[in-house]
């Protein structure tokens, strides 16, 4: 690309470039998304001429806007642009077959066996701890651990080694932390001394009813452990992300709560035109051309009845009819893109977790669509080789509750605290209804390529050990409620992940 070329690349938009800025784009190593980003802010900015000293403030501000974005992501707003484009007329995910499994037998739909007796919760705890009781024995430090009632019965003193579900956690008042752990064979406390300032800041991502090692050893006549270390399921180091052979992406949605007061319209129009080829620069074009699957994590509408005087906030007061609204976005989706959709706290399926795919009954035309595929919370799926996890994140309000240093702003730190858990929803009895049934389905018994939750209504995305972690944000602006709790949700920015490389690109509609 000649001067030229590049100087008439702004000038078709409307802006002038100065000298300093157009000898600055010819040194980047990536002209091409250089000038697309600077046209971009250009315009949104109405800015026309561009110096060297607006360029360094555009650098600035994106590093302010983003701080926490993770290795590989990129921040794209697509606005209307003058500049002439050659529309490409093939889509390169259309060129590629689909490449979908969901894995219907980790799905609760259809098949809840739970009847909230005391026996199935029994089972329901027997089987969490087992199976992670499992992973964390895989672990080399963890091969000797014993059974509590060994550790207890036989009295010694010395090193022990052995696994547990929390079942209480206490502070006391020297400051040391006291956790209770059981086992299939008995209960023990384990104690971490405030001294142990580490392993005390360790120990601070503990939440009740998750399944961790200790190694520690239990002093002479005591009937405790003081533990020297702790021990998460968590997901092994440098493990390899399996990526995708075709160039297709997927872009992860969530809240978007037709029917709402507060739902944009406007910026969800826009994201359906960005998709269909309608909207961006080329580079942004040639990205939607990618899409080739759309996950939507649940909060499709605002439902009814979800919260006391819900009335006022909503535009569509019957769930019917919000759903239908809904249906009507959904069938604007160019149609080659295969559309994975999971109910939330706000949708017309069982409130409690595992939660079943929304009822037919409020959505036909969604079960009527040969590219809709209805499914339950949470919901794996493999897409072309990538391991997908689903999960609306409504565990989130809890463990940002009870873990210091977690907040709203940040949701993909409290999704790392999961990840290392191996659990979307460990707290049992907080303000997620879990429905004990005989199999945990809210269990990660493998570590996920890509981690995707919504409810929080902020987008963020983080990587940890390789597993792009993902929350997709909302098409919602903010609420009474929200501004009360003093939330600030971040509406129209979507996560694109490129399965070919997992590179993550966030797109800004509004
Ligand atoms: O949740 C939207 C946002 O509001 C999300 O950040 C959680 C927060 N939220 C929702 N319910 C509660 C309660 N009961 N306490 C505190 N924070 C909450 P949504 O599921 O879309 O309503
Ligand atoms: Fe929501
Ligand atoms: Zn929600």
């Amino acid at each position: 690309m000649d001067d030229v070329e590049i100087v008439s690349k702004f000038v078709e938009c409307g802006v002038n470039l100065h000298p300093e800025v157009l000898a600055e784009i010819k040194r980047s190593p990536n002209r091409e998304e250089v000038i697309n980003r600077l046209i971009n802010i250009a315009r949104e900015e109405s800015a026309s001429v561009l110096t060297l000293d607006r360029l360094r403030k555009v650098k600035e501000k994106e590093e302010v806007d983003f701080p926490n974005a993770g290795e590989g992501i990129q921040m794209q707003s697509p606005r209307e642009c003058r500049v002439v484009l050659k529309r490409s007329k093939r889509r390169l995910s259309q060129e590629y077959d689909s490449n979908l499994r969901i894995k219907r037998e980790w799905d609760i739909t259809k098949k809840s066996y739970c009847e909230g007796s005391i026996e199935s919760f029994v089972s329901y705890f027997n089987n969490r701890f087992e199976r992670l009781a499992k992973l964390l024995k895989s672990r080399t430090a963890l091969k000797e651990s014993v059974v509590i009632e060994l550790i207890k019965s036989s009295r010694y003193s010395g090193e022990v080694k052995f696994i547990g579900m929390v079942t209480d956690i206490r502070t006391s008042k020297k400051g040391n932390l006291i956790l209770e752990l059981e086992d299939p064979t008995g209960v023990i406390p384990v104690l971490i001394r405030s001294q142990d300032r580490e392993l005390l800041e360790e120990a601070k991502e503990i939440t009740k009813d998750e399944v961790i090692g200790v190694a520690g050893f239990i002093p002479n006549g005591f009937d405790m452990v003081i533990a020297n270390e702790i021990f998460f399921p968590d997901v092994p180091v440098n493990r390899e992300p399996r990526k995708s052979e075709e160039p297709v992406a997927v872009a992860m949605v969530s809240d978007i709560h037709v029917g709402s007061t507060q739902f944009l319209g406007d910026t969800f129009t826009r994201f359906i035109k960005w998709l269909a080829g309608e909207l961006g620069t080329p580079r942004q074009r040639e990205l939607a051309s990618r899409v080739k699957y759309l996950v939507i994590g649940g909060d499709l509408v605002d439902g009814v009845g979800i919260y006391p005087e819900q009335k006022d906030e909503l535009v569509i007061k019957d769930i019917h009819e919000q759903y239908a609204a809904f249906a009507r976005f959904i069938e604007r989706i160019p149609e080659h893109i295969e559309i994975i959709i999971t109910p939330g706290n706000h949708d017309a399926a069982r409130q409690a977790e595992p939660q079943p795919a929304i009822e037919e009954e409020f959505a036909p035309m969604l079960y009527e669509d040969p590219r809709v595929h209805m499914v339950g919370n949470p919901c794996f799926a493999t897409i072309h080789g990538v391991e997908v996890v689903s999960y609306h994140g409504r565990s989130l309000d809890d463990i940002i509750a009870s873990i210091p240093g977690l907040s709203y702003s940040s949701p993909a730190k409290a999704m790392k605290v999961l990840l290392k858990k191996r659990h979307l929803s460990p707290i049992y009895g907080g303000r997620v209804p879990i429905a004990p049934e005989l199999f945990d389905y809210l269990l990660l018994e493998e570590p996920p390529d890509i981690l995707h939750m919504g409810h929080v209504h902020t987008t963020h995305v983080e990587n940890y050990r390789g597993t792009v972690v993902v929350n997709s944000g909302t098409f919602q602006g903010q609420t009474s409620f929200q501004k009360k709790m003093n939330i600030h949700p971040t509406p129209g920015r979507i996560p694109i992940i490129d399965l070919q490389n997992m590179r993550t690109t966030i797109m800004r509609f509004s």
